[in-house]
């Protein structure tokens, strides 16, 4: 039987009212309306820069609980507890549909922002869940099919901040100390107007690159901290594709002690790390042993990925973006006033977060799908791209039960070990990705996230990634705790553990680059 017909059309696993009424009989501890405007701000100097925003209001909650990033589209930052009960009045007032998803949390299929709960301007989505994540940088941002990146890149994303008593338990910096950093790439046209794939179809192959980063959605990136401050600095990439190497001009690591999933078992120093779209880390910043003369900002440092990413077969003209392979400021920290804060970084942070993969009812055969393309323009996940609430059969699994995904962008699977657990090569024609011939010319790093859940990493494979590559970026990646997304080289396969829970239902995984996502480079898959 050809694997396409083996797909299910599933009509819909979502209570018929979702999103359209509020419910009397929730709760809530923190009720919030959030809007999608149309408007324009300053960004640059003299003219406007037309935007999206979402704007937020307090109905109900402590005033803490809500904060926007004044001056700028981005945001904003809403801050809750483990625990709490959170209704989110959704108004789109944009004149496309759009859906908002809470990227990283556990919240059921009806909450979790699938895009055929897009609602038209004017129209309003009710989200109701309780926040069941452990703390950590979450975040929302429109997840509308086809039209994700262009609203993400005008300015719709915020930080979903969550704490726990496990946290607070731990002397670590707040308030103050505590400092989001959005990273963003972002092009401006002489009107400071924003450009978005001027390039059109091959822009979209690649995904968007922008020529400046801009730091929470502002154009001076500087941040003035307290000289012998301790801080906890929240990164964010919410950049549609942009890969970052980041690191201290100073030649100093990296200390970083937690991730998408929140905190780490302890502390990791890292002489650089890769932050791929939509990751989030926290990073450590002492200033007490900083003299107010030293320069000190985080830079990236140059990766070889130029060549796939717009050189070679691609050939994008008038690319104005910045290199992959080069080296560029992202963000500057400015020391002012010694003014001292006793926050402290443990040894010994989390309890461990580790799922266990002998639980996996498939640990020797992972359930695998093949990140590639199909034909020459289709960036596709199995062969197959997004279409509405269509599952197929290998996207199918059991709600309580823990499982190996394979995640692979033609990286080099022994053969005893290349089937997954429905038997599928995962590629309409049967053929591995194996990493070589005329595909292999069309390999990208594809970000893959997948929704509802934190998984674990048990396995990077990297035999078949190019090694000038590798050696430029074999020390920056974080393989322990929970996370959501991943950064897959080409060549690359992971192995994540992850445990199917609480909900049942649709969800999506698919490639964070957001153009490739709007391509179709997405799928869902239901937990029964
Ligand atoms: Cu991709």
């Amino acid at each position: 039987m050809p694997l396409f017909s083996s797909c299910n059309s599933v009509t819909s696993t979502a209570h018929p009212k979702a999103g359209t009424t509020v419910n009397s009989d929730f709760n809530a501890d923190v009720d919030i309306q959030l809007k999608a405007v149309q408007s324009s701000i300053n960004i640059l100097s003299t003219i406007n820069t037309d935007i999206y925003s979402y704007k937020g209001s307090l109905i109900k909650g402590d005033k803490q609980t809500l904060q926007q990033l004044e001056g700028s589209a981005i945001g904003p930052i809403i801050r809750v507890e483990k625990g709490d009960r959170v209704r989110i009045r959704f108004e789109n007032e944009i004149s496309e549909k759009s859906i908002i998803h809470w990227h990283g949390l556990h919240v059921s299929h009806e909450n979790d922002g699938h895009p055929e709960y897009v609602i038209e301007k004017g129209e309003t989505y009710i989200y109701e869940f309780e926040v069941m994540n452990r703390a950590g940088t979450y975040w929302f941002h429109p997840h509308p099919h086809g039209h994700t990146g262009e609203q993400v890149y005008k300015g719709l994303a915020g930080l979903f901040i969550v704490t726990d008593e496990e946290e607070k338990a731990f002397n670590l910096p707040t308030g103050d100390y505590d400092i989001p950093v959005i990273i963003q790439d972002r092009t401006f046209d002489e009107n400071n107007q924003l450009v978005y794939l001027p390039n059109g179809r091959m822009d979209r192959m690649r995904g968007f690159l922008g020529n400046r980063i801009l730091i929470n959605g502002k154009m001076d990136n500087s941040l003035s901290l307290n000289k012998d401050g301790k801080y906890r600095l929240r990164l964010l990439n919410g950049s549609n594709s942009r890969a970052y190497k980041l690191a201290w001009n100073t030649g100093e690591p990296l200390t970083i002690f937690g991730v998408d999933g929140g905190l780490l078992e302890s502390p990791k120093t890292l002489p650089y790390l890769i932050l791929a779209p939509a990751q989030r880390v926290d990073v450590w910043l002492d200033l007490s042993k900083k003299s107010e003369s030293e320069e000190l900002k985080l830079i990236h440092l140059p990766i070889p990925l130029d060549n796939m990413m717009g050189g070679g077969m691609m050939g994008i003209e008038n690319d104005s973006s910045l290199p992959y392979n080069s080296q560029f400021d992202i963000l500057n920290i400015n020391l002012r006033d010694s003014r001292k804060n006793d926050a402290q970084l443990p040894n010994r942070l989390s309890v461990s977060q580790a799922l266990d993969p002998t639980d996996a009812a498939n640990r020797t055969s992972p359930r695998t799908f093949n990140f590639g393309m199909e034909g020459m323009m289709k960036w596709t996940i199995n062969g197959r791209t997004y279409n509405g609430m269509e599952v197929a059969d290998d996207e199918i699994v059991k709600l309580n039960t823990t499982e190996v995904w394979r995640m692979n962008n033609g990286g080099k699977i022994s053969t005893e070990n290349q089937n997954n657990g429905r038997g599928m090569m995962g590629n309409k024609n049967g053929m591995m990705r194996n990493g070589r011939g005329m595909e292999n010319m069309m390999q990208m790093p594809h970000p893959v996230h997948i929704h509802q859940l934190q998984f674990n990493i048990i396995n990077r494979n990297t035999e078949n990634v190019d090694r000038n590559l590798w050696n430029a970026v074999k020390d920056g990646f974080i393989d322990e705790g929970r996370q959501d997304s991943v950064y897959l080289l080409p060549g690359m396969y992971i192995d994540l553990v992850m445990r199917f829970a609480d909900f049942k239902g649709l969800f999506l995984f698919h490639c964070h680059n957001l153009e490739h996502e709007d391509m179709g480079m997405m799928r869902n898959f239901k937990i029964e």
